[in-house]
C-alpha cells in the first residue's frame, strides 16, 4: 500500500510582533530574523508535514504594509502555488486585515489554503498567543477534506482560537489576545480540543477555477469619515482634489449624511467629475441602506454607489484593486456591487 503524500506549507514571514524582541536600550519591540522567531517554536518538528518558509529581509512593524509588499506576498505564492498544499502568513496584527482583504483579491480563483496570523506577544514571551496562533494556522492550512480536497480553500485570518475570513475581519483591541472580530459573517471556524468547521460557511473548493494572481494596486483613494460640525470648505477641497479618484465615504448608521445642499452638491459634483465615491457605515454591525432615509436617498441621487456590508478594509482594498484595472468609472462602479471572494452579502 502506497503512502499518503505529506502535506507542504510554506510560511510567509513578514514580520509583526511575533517575532520582534525587545531592545535592551529603548525598551521598544524591534523584528527579529526568521530563524530566531523559528527556534522558539521547537514544536513545529512534530508536524508529520514538509515545512518551508520565505521572509521579508527586514521583517517589517504592518504599520509599513503597503501594495508593493502586497505584490511580494502574491509573487510568493504565485511562484510556489503548485509546490505547496497551503500557506501561512506571519503578519503584524495592525494591518492584517487590510493584507487579508487585498490578497483576497489579488489571489483571485485560489484553490488553496492562505492563512494570515500573528500574536499580540512576541513568540518568545512566556505567556505568548504566537504559538498558538502558529501551530494551529498550519493544521488548519494543511487539512484537508476525505477526498483529499482542502477544507479551507480561501483568504483567512486564524487569530485567538477562530478562523475567519480575512475580507470579513477587522482588529478590534489592540491588547486583547482576541484581537479580531468578523461582524458581518460568521467564523468559519473554532478550534477548542477539535478544530470545528463552520462547513456551510466556507468557500467550497472548486476545481474548475483558474489561479489568476494580480499585482496592480491603485492608492489614488481616500477614506473619509463624517462627524457632526465637519466643514464645507475642507470636504469641497478634498472632493475637489484630482488626485482621488476613489473615496470610502463612512457615513452615519445605515449610510446616512448631513442633508446641507452644499454637502450634496459637491458629492454630485466629485461623481460627475468621475470619482467612485462607496458609502460605508461607520457602524461596526449592519448594512447600508440608502433607501431608508432621505438622509442616505440623497447620496444615491448624488451617484454614491452603497458599500453594503463590507468592511472598511475590503472595500478600500476592492476599489484599490478595482482601480488599479483602469476600468472605464461605470465598470468599477458596477464591480464594487458585485461578490469577488465573499466580501460582501449579496
Ligand atoms: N505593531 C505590530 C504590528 O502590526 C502589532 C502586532 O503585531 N501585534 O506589526
Amino acid at each position: 500500500m502506497g503512502e499518503k503524500k505529506r502535506s507542504s506549507i510554506l510560511i510567509i514571514y513578514t514580520g509583526g510582533t511575533i517575532g520582534m524582541i525587545r531592545n535592551a536600550v529603548t525598551g521598544a519591540l524591534e523584528s527579529c530574523k526568521f530563524d530566531q522567531l523559528f527556534r522558539h517554536v521547537p514544536e513545529l518538528r512534530q508536524f508529520n508535514l514538509n515545512i518551508s518558509s520565505r521572509a521579508f529581509n527586514p521583517p517589517i512593524d504592518s504599520s509599513d504594509m503597503n501594495p508593493s509588499l502586497w505584490r511580494r506576498i502574491v509573487e510568493i505564492i504565485h511562484t510556489n502555488y503548485e509546490k505547496f498544499d497551503g500557506f501561512v502568513i506571519l503578519h503584524g496584527t495592525d494591518t492584517m486585515a487590510f493584507t487579508a482583504s487585498a490578497l483576497s483579491f489579488m489571489l483571485e480563483g485560489l484553490t488553496k489554503p492562505v492563512i494570515l496570523t500573528g500574536s499580540q506577544l512576541p513568540i518568545g514571551v512566556l505567556r505568548t498567543d504566537g504559538k498558538e496562533n502558529l501551530l494551529t494556522a498550519i493544521e488548519i492550512a494543511a487539512a484537508k477534506n476525505s477526498d483529499g480536497t482542502p477544507r479551507v480553500p480561501e483568504v483567512c485570518i486564524y487569530f485567538h482560537q477562530k478562523l475567519m475570513r480575512g475580507n470579513r475581519c477587522t482588529k478590534t483591541s489592540a491588547d486583547s489576545f482576541n484581537a479580531f472580530t468578523s461582524y458581518n459573517y460568521p467564523n468559519l471556524a473554532v478550534s477548542g480540543m477539535e478544530i470545528q468547521y463552520n462547513t456551510h460557511f466556507i468557500a467550497p473548493y472548486d476545481a474548475s477555477k483558474k489561479f489568476t494572481p494580480h499585482y496592480k494596486m491603485s492608492s489614488d483613494i481616500i477614506i473619509f469619515s463624517l462627524f457632526p460640525g465637519i466643514q464645507q470648505g475642507i470636504v469641497e477641497k478634498l472632493l475637489n482634489s484630482d488626485e482621488i479618484k476613489g473615496i470610502i465615504f463612512r457615513t452615519f448608521g445605515s449610510g446616512n449624511a448631513p442633508k446641507a445642499q452644499w454637502l450634496v452638491d459637491a458629492l454630485s459634483e466629485a461623481t460627475r467629475k468621475g470619482k467612485v465615491i462607496v458609502n460605508i457605515t461607520q457602524c461596526h454591525t449592519g448594512s447600508v441602506k440608502m433607501k431608508l432615509y432621505e438622509t442616505g436617498l440623497q447620496l444615491l441621487d448624488a451617484g454614491i454607489i452603497s458599500g453594503r456590508d463590507m468592511t472598511v478594509e475590503a472595500a478600500l482594498t476592492k476599489l484599490m484593486y478595482l482601480l488599479g484595472k483602469n476600468l472605464p468609472v461605470e465598470e468599477v462602479r458596477r464591480r464594487m456591487g458585485e461578490n469577488f471572494a465573499g466580501e460582501i452579502s449579496i
